[in-house]
């Protein structure tokens, strides 16, 4: 713009003087490309107007510099500018929910088909009461021999066979590879919110969910003798595995929870805090990791809901296998996020 027409519009002081000689000024000259300088929509009817009304814009004085458009290019520029108008080239109105990007919708929890929902509560570990806070889900079953191949493509199992057996002879390690990679097909599958994953159960968790609100040396009273209903132990196992869901289930729906294949747990191995506790998840270093529930090895003494055993988290042994849980990531853990 010169500096003519500049002095034009303040010379007579008229508010939207100076932007319709502006427009017009651009309308002649780039009708398209300048403008897209008008980025209010007064703008744009101050042009409209401006055009329409010859007149108006006549009545001041005639210079070379805020003459009109010839009418050709007037004309041309009207239809322009209603076009712009009517399709919503106008860059200063306020975006609409059609202009939002569209995020793509959190997923809504859907677990596997063969957990048991574990809401909240207490229970009493070596005198001192342990709570639990968040519901979480237990696997229904071990985890079978197929089931770790599928996702696994190995089966480090020492009893083939049956692909129904628990897979055994997996480490801890290895156990945790199995539940991240759970974990990441179900998040790429959209069953997973950010704050779930598949993990194994810390100790309490593992006890809470055995247990099932009982006191009891197991989880179906306190008879041994009814263990060969419920577990496969050293007296009835014939010193294998079997497989999984043949024996009854605890209250809570629960199978093989005592016997057939201990299970490893989350937790490092050391003695209990002599303090109630809420969400424990054990020491934060060890040598040794837990793992519980009795097998097919031992007798049904060494099956009972509180009795524990440990491991090197390297090591794997043909009659240690694992139970799936589906857990809440604490607040503050949540980098683990997309790592899986
Ligand atoms: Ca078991």
């Amino acid at each position: 713009m010169s500096g003519g027409k500049l002095s034009i519009a303040q010379s007579h002081e008229e508010p939207h003087y100076f932007s319709r000689v502006r427009i017009l000024e651009h309308i002649e000259r780039e009708p398209i490309h300048n403008l897209l300088f008008l980025e209010r929509q007064s703008d744009w009817q101050s042009a409209l107007y401006s055009v329409s009304s010859q007149k108006t814009l006549m009545s001041h004085p005639r210079t070379p510099e805020n003459c009109l458009p010839n009418r050709a290019t007037s004309n041309a520029a009207i239809a322009l500018l209603l076009f712009l108008l009517f399709v919503g080239c106008d860059r200063g109105r306020e975006i609409t929910s059609t202009d939002k990007p569209v995020l793509p919708p959190i997923p809504k929890l859907l677990a596997l088909t063969n957990m048991v929902l574990i809401k909240p509560g207490t229970f009493i570990r070596m005198k001192h009461l342990v709570t639990l806070t968040n519901e979480y889900w237990l696997g229904k079953f071990e985890v079978t021999q197929g089931e770790y191949l599928q996702v696994m493509r190995t089966n480090p199992s020492y009893f083939p066979g049956d692909l129904n057996r628990p897979v055994e002879k997996v480490s801890y390690l290895h156990a945790v590879e199995y539940c991240a990679a759970i974990t990441k097909r179900e998040r790429e599958a959209g069953h997973l919110p950010p704050e779930w994953e598949y993990r194994l159960p810390t100790e309490a968790e593992w006890e809470f969910g055995c247990r099932g609100g009982t006191t009891n040396l197991f989880n179906f009273g306190d008879d041994q003798s009814k263990a060969d209903q419920y577990a496969w132990t050293a007296e009835n196992s014939d010193s294998t595995t079997h497989p999984i869901g043949q024996k009854l289930p605890s209250s809570l729906g629960l199978y093989d929870i005592h016997g057939n294949v201990w299970e490893w747990c989350q937790d490092w191995f050391a003695l209990y805090p002599q303090s109630d506790s809420t969400n424990p998840v054990g020491p934060p270093q060890g040598k040794f990791k837990v793992f519980r529930g009795g097998g097919w090895n031992n007798e049904a003494q060494y099956a009972r809901s509180a009795n524990r055993f440990m491991m090197a988290p390297a090591s794997g042994t043909h009659f240690v296998g694992l139970r799936l849980a589906l857990c809440q990531i604490p607040v503050g853990l949540n980098q683990r996020i997309g790592n899986n």
